[in-house]
């Protein structure tokens, strides 16, 4: 450990675990620090109210005489933001995975490293390419599904993603598979319909599948910063959302945006993924995570 953040968040950890590290390494704690600590989570997209509270909560600690040096400093932060990703935490134990998330923000990527990631788990897995909106998207996820050697159940285009859901879960039933992961459009319609298009396919799984686990994804691009919370927003009101996964990990976000999604929409993330690659995917770790973006 301790070198995932250096060689493949390197955004990150250029932007947050080295500035930050430099605090870590001073004697003396002063206001500085404390102005210097605010300055480096803003902008690394920890958001306003969540980066104030955080650092309420730090100068608190500093007033009471509980932070004296860099190491201290380090501590109590830690302490502070493992309590904010650990407030609710992501139950794995899933049978369908039902992908949501703007166009581009990495679904069907996603929905490949997913399969990759189950497979491995000796997990017999078959994807539904329920994005009928455009034929590119069933064919970017057949590619993908012939390349893991996965079942894949194919929507027309045009075709109401619902129906495709449909055949879908005759399929998972049929054929015995564990797991069902299914990749939507990505239509940010108005509010109402999306939301009627996704109960309309939640209620058709419910009704084939009713002892089946369902976990409601939303992939959210991390270099998107303050307007990926936005949308988020708009999905979260849309549907219940069971997770986050946060893509493009690998590129220009700079990492603070875990911290305000979580707090903000108080749902926890589950995935990290970072890169083309079909492995570069992870489930998230809070304590991992921080005590990653904190090794300097
Ligand atoms: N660097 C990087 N690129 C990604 C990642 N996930 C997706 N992409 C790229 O982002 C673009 C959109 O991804 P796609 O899965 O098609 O998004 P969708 O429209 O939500 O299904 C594609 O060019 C992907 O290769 C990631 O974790 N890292
Ligand atoms: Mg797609």
């Amino acid at each position: 450990m301790f070198n995932f953040f250096k060689k493949t968040l390197s955004n990150i950890y250029n932007h947050f675990t080295n500035k930050i590290g430099a605090l870590f390494k001073s004697n003396k704690i002063d206001q500085d620090t404390l102005n210097e600590l605010e300055k480096i989570l803003i902008t690394s997209d920890t958001g306003v109210s969540t980066t104030k509270i955080i650092v309420d909560k730090i100068k608190d600690e500093f007033k009471n005489g509980n932070i004296k040096s860099g190491t201290d400093l380090r501590d109590v932060l830690a302490q502070e933001l493992k309590g904010i990703l650990t407030k609710n935490s992501y139950d794995s134990d899933v049978d369908i995975y039902l992908l949501v998330g703007i166009n581009g923000s990495g679904k069907t990527t996603f929905a490949g490293k997913l399969s990759s990631f189950l497979k491995y788990k000796n997990k017999k897995v078959l994807l539904v390419a329920a994005d009928t909106f455009r034929a590119a998207a069933r064919e970017q996820l057949g590619k993908i599904a012939q390349k893991l050697d996965v079942d894949i159940i194919e929507g027309q285009e045009g075709q109401d993603p619902a129906s495709v859901v449909y055949l879908g879960c005759q399929e998972y039933k049929k054929g015995n598979y564990d797991s069902l992961i299914i990749d939507t459009a990505g239509r940010l319609q108005t509010k109402t319909n999306l939301m009627k298009e996704l109960e309309k396919i939640k209620k058709s799984i419910n009704k084939q599948l009713p002892d089946k686990k369902i976990s409601v994804l939303l992939t959210i691009d991390s270099m998107l910063g303050q307007n990926s919370l936005d949308q988020a927003k708009i999905f979260n009101e849309s549907t219940v959302l069971n997770g986050i996964i946060l893509t493009k990990m690998d590129g220009t976000g700079k990492g603070g945006i875990v911290f305000a999604i979580t707090r903000e929409l108080n749902i926890p993330i589950a995935f990290i993924s970072f890169g083309e690659k079909l492995d570069e995917v992870k489930l998230f770790n809070a304590q991992e995570y921080v005590d990653e973006l904190l090794a300097n």
